[in-house]
């Protein structure tokens, strides 16, 4: 299939599973209800394997939250299909791959039914990465074919957002479009992501409590062996009150792999590093990231970003 028809294909679904989605209210809206918000931070030594390295790009994600138009909606498992339009179209919404082994809103995207069997690629084997995709995740997208890296479905198309948010964000992991405007609101689509507004529908008239205001910079410190020091500050992230969701397939995820299972209220948070070799120096970029698991009803947490696991690594 040529390039271009192939993109086509992939984006048209995804704009219309996104169009579609079931609105339910940010706290705010509710009557009597006060905003959930966390806020956090904390600093990164890059020293050990990261010492010739320099952070190249930055989010912060509520995975457990995707948007219809400006408002936000509620998505407990995590699969980029928010869970009023998972019961709407038979998805279950505590479950990621409800058939055929394929995320739920890949499956939605690409065939607009229920029925993933049709797009399961042959041969693939469920095999998960660190960052909650599997082999039969991304080969369906035919990012195997169209990039090599060490490690596949991570950043596939190297712009620096995860394959991960891309998709349940609804920019096309295809393509480097983080510098585009897909919405056409003046915002970038890596911007929009970072601010946790919506890369794909003009949102720039919802409310700024539905933003995140996070920003990572470097800092100077003696305590970090030959590397650089990056401060994170997470001043704002939205909460939202959501059912409890286990997650069958974390006993199969490799080590330290990113967990999606929570509590009552919790919302997994991730915070997401590509690292890139300093000027001069030679190296694949890598993957950092760390999954926090942080309840709504209690806003403030501490931000340890000393235990970020390495997902691996994509060509330069
Ligand atoms: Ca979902
Ligand atoms: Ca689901
Ligand atoms: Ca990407
Ligand atoms: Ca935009």
């Amino acid at each position: 299939m040529k390039k271009s028809l192939f993109l086509i294909i992939v984006t048209i679904p995804i704009l219309f599973f996104y169009q579609n989605c079931a609105e339910v209210p940010l706290q705010k809206d509710l009557p009597g209800e006060e905003p959930y918000y966390g806020k956090g931070q904390g600093e990164i030594c890059l020293s050990g394997p990261y010492a010739n390295y320099t952070v190249d790009s930055f989010y912060v994600v509520n995975l457990n939250i995707g948007f219809k138009e400006d408002k936000l909606v509620l998505d407990s498992d995590a699969d980029g299909l928010s869970d009023g339009d998972e019961s709407a179209l038979g998805f279950d919404p505590l479950k990621r791959r409800s058939s055929g082994g394929i995320l739920d809103s890949l499956c939605s995207s690409l065939t607009g039914t229920n029925s993933c069997e049709v797009i399961r690629p042959g041969g693939c084997t469920e095999t998960p990465n660190r960052l909650g995709l599997t082999d039969c995740d991304y080969r369906s997208l035919n990012l195997h074919s169209l990039y090599s890296h060490p490690q596949q479905g991570l950043d596939s198309d190297k712009d620096g957002i995860p394959d991960l948010v891309e998709i349940l964000r609804g920019t096309n992991p295809n393509i480097r479009d983080e510098t585009d405007d897909t919405d056409r609101d003046q915002i970038l689509n890596s911007n929009e992501i970072l601010r946790g507004t919506n890369p794909i529908y003009s949102d720039r008239n919802a409310s700024v409590l539905t933003r995140v205001l996070a920003s990572i910079s470097k800092t100077s410190s003696t305590s970090c062996a030959g590397g650089e020091v990056w401060k994170i500050n997470i001043d704002q992230i939205p909460f939202v009150r959501i059912p409890e969701f286990v997650d069958t397939t974390d006993s199969s995820n490799p080590v330290g792999a990113l967990s999606l299972s929570h509590a009552k209220n919790e919302n997994v948070i991730l915070i997401y590093l590509k690292l890139r070799p300093q000027v001069g120096q030679s190296g694949n970029p890598m993957i950092l990231f760390k999954g926090l698991k942080i309840n709504a009803d209690i806003p403030e947490f501490v931000l340890d970003v000393n235990q970020f696991v390495k997902a691996g690594e994509v060509e330069p």
